[in-house]
């Protein structure tokens, strides 16, 4: 079975983001613009609430109450929303394409409902030893966030 789900993003630097659920893993894929060049840290936050702009999206998406970290680490070393970072051109455009383990669209863990952020800053991964590395990477203010909604049959 193959669940589909979709996020726009609005603020500073909007995009689109697509989510398919193919059994264990899903695949992440869009495009976000008007960013600086380089990274920017990505994740998957609590609340799909914007009624205070992405400051009520919440912190990471994290079900297991682990440490912040990267989407290669173990699943008890990362929150489920932790994606990394995305990088941006001179054109300051992001392409994305990513598979996750931890990302799901169904069952109880199902991030539909929940907020994609887009960062100001690098997310340093857990890694970079500021008092916020293992919170949030460190990834500075939310530049652009959106409700992880489902697709509609298009
Ligand atoms: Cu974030
Ligand atoms: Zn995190």
């Amino acid at each position: 079975m193959t669940t589909k789900a979709v996020c726009v993003l609005v603020g500073s630097a909007p995009g689109t983001i697509s989510f398919v659920q193919n059994g264990g893993t899903c695949e992440i894929s869009g495009k976000v613009s008007g960013l600086t060049p380089g990274n920017h840290g990505f994740h998957i936050h609590q609340y799909g609430d914007r009624t205070s702009g992405c400051t009520s999206t919440g912190g990471h998406w994290n079900p297991t109450g682990a440490d912040h970290g990267a989407p290669t680490d173990a699943s008890d070393k990362r929150h489920y929303g932790d994606l990394g970072n995305i990088t941006a051109d001179e054109n300051g455009v992001a392409n994305i394409q990513m598979t996750d383990k931890l990302v799901t669209l169904t069952g109880e863990n199902s991030v539909i409902g929940r907020a994609v952020v887009v960062h100001a800053d690098e997310d340093d991964l857990g890694k970079g030893g500021f008092p916020d590395s293992k919170t949030t990477g460190h990834a500075g203010g939310r530049l652009s966030c959106g409700v992880i909604g489902m697709e509609s049959p298009r």
